[in-house]
């Protein structure tokens, strides 16, 4: 059994710096996960200084036993401006339970068309989920979408697209899943689902390759008439879909375990029709 961590009462202090709230603020939010670069910017911006910040930090992550590895995924950008050489991308929303950011204009107007085109060009077929019993995917009444997969770097599109999601989340182009381009039509939906694998027979062989899967992006690419948001339900928010725009989101607690309020759902389509764009980010390159 690994040995209890060593917290002296100096530690407790620095961790009550700015009031006892801030304790239990840092240990339920990095043990769900939440980038470190997030949480150090929130603190700060509440007054702590960068420093005490840091400190504070490194003995919420030693009372929790979090090593190196605990602390890895993708990054999600605070609120702001961002330029990814010369493409301006602005954030507009961030959370930290389940940890998700907003971004607008992660793709063009006519990049999402090109890739509706190309989706349709390649041809759609009823979207599957992760068969928890072993076999790889099974066709599920909780999703009743279409969809296709892109092959991975198919193309200059299809790569610029990989790369740019890759660059924002500061996560390494290896470890994502094909992109999944998504129609639904009226009715159609994403039952509240988590996109991490579970301790199952199916997921632990879906881990063998590549791990978790820690982050999940998705961008938007045409908004339906009516419906079709993407809701948190435990986190009490829902996004209405915006074409370019894309909600990034952690999947797992800090124990790469999947995490509880990450829960989330497709709302059914009521009107129209809704494009979408799926990217799970795993562990480890595969
Ligand atoms: O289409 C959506 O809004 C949606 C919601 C939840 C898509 C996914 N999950 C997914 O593809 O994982
Ligand atoms: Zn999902």
């Amino acid at each position: 059994m690994a040995a209890a961590p060593v917290i002296s009462a100096q530690d407790i202090a620095i961790l009550d710096t700015c009031g006892g709230d801030w304790r239990d603020w840092l240990i339920t939010n990095m043990s769900a996960g939440t980038a470190i670069e997030v949480l150090r910017a929130q603190m700060v911006e509440a007054g702590w200084t960068p420093a005490l910040a840091q400190e504070a930090i490194a003995i919420a992550r030693r009372i929790l036993g979090l090593d190196d590895a605990a602390r890895c995924r993708p990054y999600l950008p605070p609120i702001g401006n961002i330029d990814l050489d010369g493409h301006p991308i602005r954030v507009s929303f961030q959370s930290l339970l389940p940890a998700i950011a907003v971004c607008e204009n992660v793709l063009t107007p006519s990049e999402c068309a090109a890739l509706i085109d190309l989706g349709h060009a390649e041809g759609l077929s009823r979207s599957d989920v992760v068969d928890d019993e072993g076999s790889d995917s099974m066709v599920h009444p909780e999703r009743t979408s279409t969809g296709m997969a892109f092959a991975r770097r198919g193309g200059d599109l299809i790569q610029r697209i990989e790369d740019r999601l890759a660059r924002l989340t500061q996560w390494p182009v290896e470890n994502g899943e094909r992109l999944q381009m998504l129609r639904y039509q009226p009715g159609e939906e994403y039952r509240p689902h988590y996109d991490a694998f579970y301790d199952t027979v199916g997921g632990r062989k879906n881990k063998e390759l590549g791990g978790q899967r820690v982050g999940t992006v998705l961008v938007y690419l045409k908004a339906p008439d009516k419906g079709g948001g993407t809701a948190f339900p435990l986190a009490g928010l829902t996004f209405f879909p915006r074409p370019g725009t894309a909600i990034l989101f952690h999947n797992v607690d800090a124990k790469n375990d999947c995490l509880a309020h990450s829960l989330h759902g497709g709302m059914p389509v009521e009107a129209g029709e809704k494009y979408i764009l799926t990217y799970w980010q795993r562990e480890s390159a595969f």
